[in-house]
């Protein structure tokens, strides 16, 4: 049985948990932009990539899903190029591995949209060969494709 003095134990150590927490949110909303929204996983792998920082052009800027299928949440981020300012994106696996994948490969022809592709949903069901999460990459009047790990590298499917 759990007496009021246990209680209130357990409410005096959660108010001495509240000091380290606030400060790391204060922490991230102190950074410009949006790193205020981004979660902590992320926001570690940015630190490891410092030729690119995140960014906010299209929402959601990041999307999260299990790309390589080892059952650990991945993170993908939409980053500019701190010199060449092309839009990239950069994978952070869920084991610490960082792959940055070159969107358009010129700053021509950027995606202006993205959205998850879940495995077993409807929308790979076509794309045999897509074992695990995928994103459907677009590019208004051009299409875009279907951006997978092949469990190597990552694949892509152009679409029309
Ligand atoms: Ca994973």
């Amino acid at each position: 049985m759990i007496s009021k003095f246990s209680l209130g134990l357990v409410a005096l150590a959660l108010c001495f948990a509240c000091p380290s927490s606030y400060a790391q949110t204060v922490s991230a909303r102190t950074t410009p932009g949006i790193k205020a929204d981004m979660p902590y996983e992320l926001d570690v792998c940015l630190e490891d990539e410092p030729t690119v920082e995140a960014d906010g052009r299209i929402n959601p800027f990041y999307l999260s899903g299990d790309f390589d299928g080892d059952g650990i949440t991945d993170f993908a981020v939409q980053v500019k190029s701190k010199t060449s300012k092309a839009y990239d994106v950069l994978f952070c696996f869920g084991n610490g591995k960082r792959i940055l994948w070159p969107a358009g490969g010129s700053n021509d022809a950027q995606y202006d949209c993205w959205w998850l592709m879940p495995k077993g949903g409807k929308l790979l069901s076509v794309y045999p060969q897509v074992k695990h999460d995928a994103i459907n990459v677009g590019i208004t009047d051009e299409g875009g494709g279907v951006l997978y790990w092949t469990g190597k590298k990552f694949g892509w499917i152009p679409q029309d």
